[in-house]
Order: structure tokens, then sequence, then C-alpha cells
């Protein structure tokens, strides 16, 4: 299997085949955000679900913590090339949450918002079937601000400028509206395995 010598050496050793195109491992955990972390109070936090502009379903802190709960191991990758491998979330997936809803998603595309104004578009087709998660939780601790806390999006074969900081909910669009970076000359899907960096990438 190995040459002697070379074993252990090989940067891809273990992670051949786990980076995406452009992409490089980090062994830290990068901060990237528009500005501070808003601050989040849970005795008035809310996320909602909305149809366009109306609310159809919304819950407490403490409601979304009773709703059943998700666990994934896996890679995240950013746009500015670093990828992180082997990262532990948990929290409530999209599926659970759209099931505690007692809804179907309404429309193919939504808008994920956060408290701090920024926001970000997802196919539904990529949230489904255990792909995304609402995350309390990273590698078996609360959510820290900084990355996102109390609760952020999870979209891990996604850019990771998919995965909305601070999330307060989903908002539901007929049609594939574009978010804060998506706007600003970022892709509308953001496929990392693609290299779906700019707008015009295919
Ligand atoms: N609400 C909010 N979500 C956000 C951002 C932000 O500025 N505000 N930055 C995005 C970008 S560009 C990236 S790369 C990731 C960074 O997440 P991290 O700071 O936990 O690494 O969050 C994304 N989610
Ligand atoms: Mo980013």
């Amino acid at each position: 299997m190995s040459t002697r010598g070379f074993t252990g050496r090989r940067p891809g050793a273990g992670t051949a085949g786990r980076l995406p195109p452009g992409q490089h491992e980090e062994h830290d955990f990068p901060v990237l955000s528009l500005g501070p972390a808003p601050h989040v109070d849970l005795a008035t936090w809310r996320f909602t679900i909305r149809h366009r502009a109306r609310p159809v379903a919304s819950w407490t802190w403490e409601e979304f913590n009773a709703l059943p709960r998700t666990t994934w191991r896996g890679d995240i990758h950013c746009v500015t090339t670093w990828s992180k491998f082997d990262t532990v979330w948990e929290g409530v997936s999209f599926d659970d949450i759209l099931a505690a809803a007692g809804i179907e998603a309404p429309t193919p595309y939504l808008l994920a918002q956060s408290f701090d104004d920024y926001d970000t578009n997802v196919p539904v087709a990529d949230l489904v079937d255990g792909q995304a998660m609402v995350a309390t939780h990273f590698n078996g601790a609360p959510l820290t601000a900084e990355h996102g806390g109390p609760a952020r999006l999870l979209v891990p074969h996604l850019y990771f400028w998919k995965s909305a900081k601070w999330i307060s909910g989903l908002k539901f669009t007929e049609r594939d509206e574009a978010g804060f970076w998506e706007l600003r000359g970022y892709h509308m899907r953001g496929d990392p395995w693609r290299e779906q960096r700019y707008t015009d990438d295919e």
C-alpha cells in the first residue's frame, strides 16, 4: 500500500478525495462575519418560517429545543478556500422543522434570514433529506456567538456562506431570490465540488 519514507507525508493521506478543487485544509475555525456578532437574547429569540411575508410557524427558544435532534459529522468548505474536516454539529434538521410546522415546502426556494440582516438563498432541494439543519451545538458545546450562536443554518455540502449564522427564520420565495453575497457576485447555489464560487461559474 505505502512506500517506505512516504508514509504519512502525503498531504492528502486520509484526506484524499475530501478536498474540493481549489481548497486547502484548515485546522483552526476561522470567523467570517460582516460585522460583530449581534446580541441575541434567548428570552425573546424566535425562529419563524414564512411563506413570502406571511408567518406560517414560529418557535420560542424553549419550543425549538424540544424538537427532535440530529447530529452530523463531516467537512465544511468556505469560499475563501479553507476546508475543515470532521466537524460535529447538533441541531434540528430541516426535515424535522417542516414536520413540526406540519407543512411541506410551499415553494422550491427560500432565503435564510439572520439577526444581523444577513440573508442567503438556498434551494429547498439542497435542504431536504437530512442535508441541512439549524445547528445549536458545535463539537459538543453550545455554538459560540462568533460562530452564529445561539443557532445557525448548516448546509455543509454548499460553500459555508450559505450557512447563515444567527438565524432568525426561513422565508419561502416563489423564485430563487439572491441573498447578501449572491447580490454581490457570489453564486446562486455554491456547490464546492463544482467550484461554484462566482455568479457566472457553471
Ligand atoms: N448572519 C450571518 N451569517 C453568515 C455570515 C455573516 O456575516 N452573517 N458570514 C457567512 C460567511 S461569508 C461564512 S464563510 C460563514 C463563516 O462562518 P464561521 O464564522 O462560523 O466560520 O458564515 C456565513 N454566515
Ligand atoms: Mo465566506
